[in-house]
C-alpha cells in the first residue's frame, strides 16, 4: 500500500483562461482522497501551495511570454513539495492548476531521483506535446514547454538548471494530436517516444505501453506520471481549455490507469489542467477522479489472485 500525499497547486498563470486555480478545490469536492483511502492506502492532504510572495524580476527575450515571474516563483514552490514528499518516503499526487506546474514537480522528482541514482522516466498523457521553449512559443502560454525544460532545452535562461535533464528515451509521449510547427522540428531532433493518437488507433494503448514500461522496470527507474485532462476525449471531459477532439476514449484511459497500477512503477503523479468553470456537474472531476482510483489499484471486477 501507497503513502500518498496530496499538494494543491492552484496555478493558471501558465495559461490565459482563468479558473484552473479551482482544480484543488474540484477535486476534494470530487472525493479524491476518500476514493484513494477506500483502496487501502493512507492519504495526506498537504492543502494548497501559496505563490511566494518575492517574485524574481524576470526579463525574457520573447515579448509574448507572459507570467514568468509567476511561474518561476510555483515552479520553486512544486519543485520542493515534491522533493520533500519523496524523501518523506510519500508518493506525491499534484492536483492543479495548470501544466507549467510540471516545471516545478518533475524537477523535484527529477532532484530526488538524482540523489538516489536512480533513472527518472517521464509519462506524458496529453493532446499536447508541451515541447516549446519560452524562446519559441507563440502563445505566450509557459503550460506548453514543461516537456522541453524537463528534457533539458537550451532557452529556460530564467528558470534554475533543470536538475539532471531526462534523457529522451526516458521519455514517452501518449496521445498526442496538436503539435505546433517548431515543436515538431524540435521533436525530430530528438528520440522522444511519440505515441499520437494515430499510433494509438493502430496499435491500441496496450502494446505501445507495455513497450515503455518493460525499459522503466528493466533500469529499476522512477516513473512520473503528467496526466492532462485533455488526453481524454472533449466528449467525455468536458472541463478543459484547451480541448482538441479524438481524445482517448473512457476505457482506453482506464486501462492506461489499470496497466500501470500492476506495473506498480509510478513514483509520482500530476493531474493538470482541470477547469472546474467549464465542467458540466463536476462530470470531468468525477471521471479524473475514477482514473486515479484506477491507477491505485481499483478494478473492473476484483478476481481473487490464483494459486497464492
Ligand atoms: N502548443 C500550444 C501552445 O503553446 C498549446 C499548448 C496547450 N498546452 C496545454 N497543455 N494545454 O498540454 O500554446
Ligand atoms: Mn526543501
Ligand atoms: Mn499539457
Ligand atoms: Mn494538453
Amino acid at each position: 500500500m501507497a503513502r500518498c500525499i496530496l499538494i494543491g497547486a492552484p496555478v493558471e498563470e501558465g495559461q490565459r483562461r482563468p479558473g484552473c486555480r479551482m482544480g484543488p478545490a474540484a477535486y476534494r469536492v470530487a472525493g479524491l482522497a476518500e476514493a484513494i483511502g477506500e483502496l487501502g492506502h493512507e492519504v495526506d492532504d498537504l492543502g494548497d501551495l501559496s505563490l511566494p510572495t518575492d517574485l524574481p524580476d524576470a526579463p525574457c527575450a520573447n515579448p509574448a511570454v507572459h507570467s514568468l515571474p509567476q511561474i518561476l516563483g510555483w515552479t520553486d514552490a512544486l519543485r520542493d513539495a515534491v522533493d520533500d514528499s519523496l524523501s518523506a518516503g510519500q508518493m506525491p499526487i499534484i492536483l492543479g492548476g495548470d501544466h507549467a506546474l510540471a516545471l516545478g514537480s518533475v524537477a523535484g522528482a527529477a532532484a530526488y531521483a538524482h540523489r538516489q541514482s536512480r533513472p527518472l522516466f517521464l509519462l506524458w498523457l496529453d493532446a499536447h506535446s508541451d515541447f516549446h521553449t519560452p524562446m519559441t512559443t507563440t502563445s505566450g502560454n509557459l503550460h506548453g514547454t514543461p516537456v522541453a525544460y524537463i528534457a533539458g532545452r537550451d532557452g529556460f535562461d530564467a528558470f534554475p538548471p533543470f536538475p539532471q535533464p531526462i534523457p529522451a528515451e526516458r521519455i514517452c509521449l501518449f496521445g498526442i494530436r496538436s503539435v505546433d510547427p517548431a515543436e515538431h522540428a524540435a521533436l525530430l531532433r530528438h528520440d522522444i517516444a511519440i505515441n499520437d493518437m494515430r499510433v494509438l488507433d493502430e496499435q491500441g494503448i496496450v502494446a505501445p505501453l507495455r513497450t515503455f514500461l518493460k525499459q522503466v522496470e528493466a533500469l529499476q527507474g522512477m516513473l512520473h506520471v503528467s496526466l492532462d485532462v485533455d488526453f481524454l476525449d472533449p466528449a467525455i471531459a468536458p472541463a478543459v481549455g484547451t480541448t482538441v477532439p479524438g481524445g482517448t476514449t473512457f476505457r482506453e484511459a482506464h486501462l492506461v490507469m489499470e496497466l500501470l497500477h500492476e506495473s506498480g512503477l509510478v513514483t509520482s503523479l500530476d493531474l493538470v489542467e482541470l477547469n472546474p468553470a467549464l465542467d458540466e456537474r463536476s462530470r470531468t472531476a468525477r471521471l479524473m477522479v475514477d482514473l486515479v482510483a484506477s491507477l491505485m489499484g481499483k478494478k473492473v471486477f476484483d478476481r481473487p489472485t490464483r494459486g497464492g
